[in-house]
């Protein structure tokens, strides 16, 4: 057993995971990982993941050489089930924690107030701006915003990201359409921050209000989605995606409670107990595509700048999209909340 890694323990947004400084992690860095999660194995007993791919997470935060840029980010997600750690997607959760994580290693100095740190994410080559809260130059974790799928409230880390089309895939609709028929179901393959084949929910035999549980238990279902997910990968320009993480899979229908969409999320692999955060703008974005999967149920409000409120299992997760005049999202404004859990050594 070595002497133990620095590490700090986050919620990050709606997830959870293990901030690590990139000088802090040994060369062998993926069997590190598994090790200090505990994969694979579904309960993960003999590590500190959560046995759940939403606790299984983990940020490598570094100084950044760009210019104008505080930090780099780089996202992995350690399989919970299997041997693997991939870069493959970005998360927009895990992102909530990494301005605050930066700010307490030193990697920037806080100001008194609130501290605006610029964030590039190394998974999709983008750069995000997180303000959080340092009344007295010290991190703030308590404060009053709310968000779906966390309970209390924290204070409120609000995030902007400019540019998102193509994060992983290459281009928005990287099928080249925005409406394809894959094994006789539509389906509208988009990645605006994150890789997302968007379906209806009826097309496989639900209404789309079901509990994340049931879903899971729906085997018959998991499986169809899963040959369609593998059968999009290639048109998305992500290949044989048997072994990633990406795109994920929404089901789509009408909005229940006032949103503009209702949505059930495979991550890909298990129902999400709310959306992904850059889950969301990609499936908010579609909603915004005349001629998408999403367009004929979704109820977008007019302006130029969009609340766009996506239904999930817990709630609702809200994504401000401002439009440029070509009809596009140039950036969309998000709001999360991040707490530190621990801070110590763990060992691998
Ligand atoms: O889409 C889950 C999460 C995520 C990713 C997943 C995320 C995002 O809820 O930005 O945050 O879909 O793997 O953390």
């Amino acid at each position: 057993m070595s002497d133990g890694v620095r590490c700090m323990w986050m919620r990050g947004g709606s997830s959870k995971g293990a901030y690590f400084l990139a000088e802090d992690l040994p060369a062998d860095r993926d069997a590190f990982l598994l090790r200090v999660m505990g994969s694979p194995d579904i309960r993960q007993i003999d590590g500190i993941g959560g046995a759940d791919p939403l606790t299984s997470k983990v940020a490598v935060v570094r100084p950044s050489g760009r210019r104008g840029v505080d930090v780099d980010y780089l996202f992995l997600q350690v399989s919970v089930e299997e041997p693997l750690v991939t870069d493959a997607q970005n998360c927009g959760n895990i992102l909530a924690g990494v301005g605050p994580f930066a700010i307490e290693r030193g990697l920037v100095d806080a100001e008194d107030g609130e501290t605006q740190v610029v964030i590039f994410m190394e998974n999709s080559g983008q750069t995000a701006v997180a303000r959080v809260a340092t009344p007295d130059f010290r991190v703030r974790y308590d404060g009053d915003a709310r968000i779906a799928g966390v309970p209390g409230s924290s204070a409120p880390v609000p995030l902007e990201v400019r540019d998102m089309a193509g994060s992983i895939c290459g281009s928005l609709l990287p099928s080249g359409n925005v409406l394809d028929q894959i094994e006789g179901v539509a389906v509208t393959m988009i990645d605006n921050g994150m890789p997302v084949v968007v379906l209806h929910a009826s097309d496989v035999g639900i209404d789309g209000s079901e509990s994340p549980g049931a879903l899971d238990r729906n085997a018959r279902m998991k499986d169809r989605l899963e040959s369609i997910r593998r059968a999009c990968g290639p048109h998305m320009n992500l290949g044989d995606v048997s072994g990633k993480t990406v795109p994920k899979v929404t089901l789509v229908s009408s909005p229940r409670a006032g949103g503009v969409i209702a949505t059930r999320t495979f991550t890909p692999h298990r129902c999400h107990a709310a959306i992904g955060l850059f889950g969301a703008v990609s499936v908010g974005t579609a909603c915004l595509l005349p001629g998408s999967v999403a367009d004929p149920l979704a109820s977008v409000p007019a302006g130029q700048r969009k609340s766009l409120s996506v239904e999930h299992p817990s709630g609702v997760t809200t994504v401000m999209a401002d439009m440029s005049d070509d009809g596009t999202v140039e950036s969309v404004a998000l709001l999360r909340t991040a707490r530190k859990l621990f801070d110590g050594k763990v060992f691998g």
